[in-house]
């Protein structure tokens, strides 16, 4: 197993990732950043923000244009994967690492912070995934091996939080995690945790994640998604950022590794721009020297894709005018219902796109110096700051909890008196704090404050794990692998009933977990929207999917219709063998075809033949407006429409035409067939048949049977210039006797 190496053509063995996993040691994972390059030269492209390309990628699509060039942006770009199944989500992390993701975050918990210690030895949770050895262990060894198919570490990243933070936080270490969500404040306002508790168990985390080199988000987003009105908090979140930051920097992490996650508060139709970049650059004059995760806004997201795209987009751009470290990437699905897999593939795409595009933007704008935008941000920060006097006033932090003054709806200094207030001694774990005793001992490697091991032996006093001959951090032998223990719900159960679909034998679509039959079906229905909804859940129906739900829906005109989008489960199974796959449409590239006529030109004559008006797929394959064959420098011409076969190759004898082009569309009495037998025996008699090629294309045309009427090739439905293009240039190497 050790020597296990992923194939790009093959899929992630994750029975392979399983196997001795009770033995496998991760490395260690300090947090790691990209590498800048400063100018970079990719497709002919000056680039200037641009970092390391990747060894294997998943360009976008429209890099067909340029190469297929795949430039990585500087920041890192976060990805959230957590469905339930962290065996799903093993595949899923190999296509975001593919499509640029280098921050994958295993976040969806079942509400990690409610556990009251790590959890070892359970299956997966419901609606969650509690986080455990196991599947972190899983997930950093899948990891190992997708980097390096990549070319560029991964971070890995989950939440250190709840009371069982500490604990967490050591087995973070131990299994290579790179980052995580630790911010006291959280479990407090969200958790109703006791907040001496959190805060002394804090001192212990951070202890843990700064030993481990491990990057710390902190939570101030989530008073910005709690928030009525998201924009009034924008002093409130500078406070909360201020207080998890210098308390995080206080314990001993390092202020590279201390990220602030921030959130653009506002989206469109607000005028978000004009509210969020003062913010933006007020949180980075007052944070110069910490880490910026730009966190996508969520509070303002509906089930529209593209709306939330737009935003996003939006989001990003702040980010560009004033500076991201880290970029978080979030698609609408989970208040769509459908799970997190290709939309979140897709969402790191909008980010790379957006990055690239916008890359050497800042050489040509810059942010005004004067003006509403720093008066703004100068009237942000003055804020932020009374705040704090207040705090201080009011007795400290905990005293200003439990006055209420987080998570208020009014913009400090107004106040609504709506804040989330807690008591200083009450909430989860309250009076589990006790003063370490006289006889404490703590031979532990990262520990924050007094380990007491001097009585002991005072050389240890530097080293006190080497007590014991070394603890877990420097000896992962001592770490207690405990399986999962249900007999039932464990990935081995899983994976052995989804036999069939992991060989590839069995195929269904899929949106959250392997095999579970999802798809999405949009429609538009010329009803008002109630209507329209049960008309979709109906159509749905009557395809025979099952557990059918709306999960979008938009007006288009109130009486004329709504477009509707619905997931349900498809409830079979295809046999991957009875599926019969056409050979893929040959095309050479466009410089091949270019070079080709250029060295031997070329001249095509073409019509529609018999009485048949049909001209524009003829036009099509031609025009090169429509990227028809013109675009290679083929001389076409075109001779209209009903053109008798006659003079169709009358025309090509006169133009000295190599290729001669019939569209036959009309098939009734099999028409099209007929008129292209009537072409080859004409050219036969005219002595001509060998010195042209002889194309017949239409929506009716079935390659084969064209070839059997008596054409050189045959072009069907879908058919393209290039594809013509392709063959007779083929063609006409074959009959100079070169290879094709
Ligand atoms: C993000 N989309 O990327 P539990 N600790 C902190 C948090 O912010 C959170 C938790 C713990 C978001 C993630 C919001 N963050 C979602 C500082 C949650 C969650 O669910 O209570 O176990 O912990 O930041």
């Amino acid at each position: 197993m050790s020597d296990y190496k992923l194939k790009m053509d093959e899929k992630i063995d994750v029975e392979a990732i399983l196997d001795d996993l009770e033995h496998y040691v991760p490395k260690k994972r300090p947090w790691t950043w990209r590498k800048p390059v400063e100018d970079l030269e990719m497709g002919g492209f000056h680039y200037q923000d641009m970092s390391e390309p990747l060894s294997e990628s998943v360009p976008l699509p429209s890099a067909k244009y340029f190469g297929n060039i795949d430039p990585q942006g500087r920041w890192s770009i976060t990805t959230e994967i957590a469905s339930g199944r962290f065996e799903d989500d093993i595949r899923r992390m190999r296509m975001a690492a593919h499509h640029g993701a280098d921050h994958i975050m295993v976040i969806r918990t079942a509400g990690q912070s409610h556990y009251d210690g790590l959890i070892e030895g359970t299956p997966q949770g419901m609606g969650g995934v509690p986080i455990t050895r196991k599947q972190v262990r899983a997930q950093r060894r899948a990891l190992d091996l997708i980097e390096e198919e990549v070319g560029r570490p991964i971070n890995y990243h989950s939440y250190v939080s709840g009371v069982a933070g500490p604990d967490i936080a050591v087995m973070f270490c131990e299994e290579g995690v790179a980052g995580a969500h630790q911010d006291p404040q959280y479990n407090v306002i969200y958790r109703n945790i006791n907040m001496i508790r959190s805060f002394v168990d804090a001192c212990e985390s951070k202890r843990i994640m700064a030993y481990g080199g491990i990057l710390q988000i902190d939570g101030a987003h989530n008073a910005n998604a709690t928030a009525r009105e998201a924009w009034k908090v924008m002093p409130e979140l500078m406070v909360q950022h201020a207080i998890n930051a210098s308390f995080s920097s206080a314990v001993g992490i390092k202020k590279e590794n201390i990220a602030l996650s921030t959130v653009p508060p506002t989206a469109p139709p607000a005028p978000c721009l004009h509210i969020d970049l003062p913010y933006a650059v007020a949180l980075r004059e007052l944070f110069s020297e910490y880490k910026m995760r730009a966190q996508m806004n969520t509070k303002y997201m509906e089930s529209s894709t593209r709306e939330a795209t737009v935003t996003h987009v939006l989001n990003l751009l702040v980010s560009k005018l004033t500076r991201a470290d880290i970029q978080s990437t979030i698609t609408p699905d989970e208040g769509r219902n459908v799970p997190w897999h290709i939309y979140n593939v897709e969402a790191c795409d909008t980010a790379k796109q957006v990055i690239a595009g916008m890359d050497g933007l800042m050489e040509m704008v810059e942010l005004k110096k004067d003006g509403y935008l720093r008066e703004k941000a100068r009237e942000l920060k003055e804020r932020a700051v009374l705040f704090m006097e207040e705090m201080l006033e009011a007795g400290g932090y905990f005293a200003a909890v439990e006055q209420g003054f987080f998570v208020d709806s009014g913009c400090y200094p107004e106040r609504n008196g709506d804040g989330i207030a807690r008591e200083i001694a009450g909430g989860v774990g309250a009076g589990t704090v006790f003063k370490r005793a006289e006889d404490y001992m703590a031979p532990v490697t990262a520990h924050y404050g007094y380990n007491n091991v001097a009585q002991y032996d005072e050389k240890a006093v530097d080293n006190p794990s080497s007590l014991i001959g070394g603890c877990t951090f420097e000896c992962p032998e001592k770490i207690i692998y405990i399986d999962e223990l249900d007999e039932e719900d464990n990935v081995n159960a899983r994976l052995e009933e989804k036999r069939e679909f992991l060989s590839g034998k069995k195929v269904m679509p899929e949106m959250e977990w392997r095999a579970d039959g999802i798809v999405v079906l949009t429609m538009f229905l010329p009803l008002e929207r109630r209507a329209a909804e049960a008309a979709a859940l109906a159509i749905a129906q009557r395809l025979n999917l099952v557990e059918c739900e709306v999960i979008h829906r938009e007006i288009m005109q109130q009486a004329e219709g709504t477009r509707v989008e619905v997931r349900g489960k498809v409830p079979f199974a295809i046999d991957a063998d009875s599926l019969v796959i056409p050979p893929e449409p040959e095309v050479m590239s466009d410089d091949e075809i270019r070079a080709e006529i250029e060295a031997h030109p070329l001249t095509v004559v073409c019509g529609t033949v018999g009485e048949d008006e049909h001209s524009v797929g003829l036009r099509e394959i031609i025009d090169i407006k429509h990227g028809g064959i013109e675009k290679y420098g083929i001389k076409v011409h075109y001779l209209g429409t009903s053109v008798p076969v006659e003079k169709l190759l009358q025309a090509a004898v006169e133009t000295n035409a190599e290729v001669v082009m019939a569209s036959v569309i009309i098939s009734h009495d099999d028409i099209h067939y007929k008129n292209i037998a009537a072409i080859d025996k004409l050219a036969r008699e005219m002595g001509i048949r060998d010195k042209i090629i002889f194309i017949a294309g239409g929506t009716q045309v079935t390659p084969e049977l064209a070839v059997k009427a008596g054409a050189d090739a045959g072009f069907g439905r879908g058919s393209k210039g290039i594809h013509n293009a392709t063959f007779i240039v083929k063609e006409r190497r074959r009959r100079r006797g070169e290879e094709s």
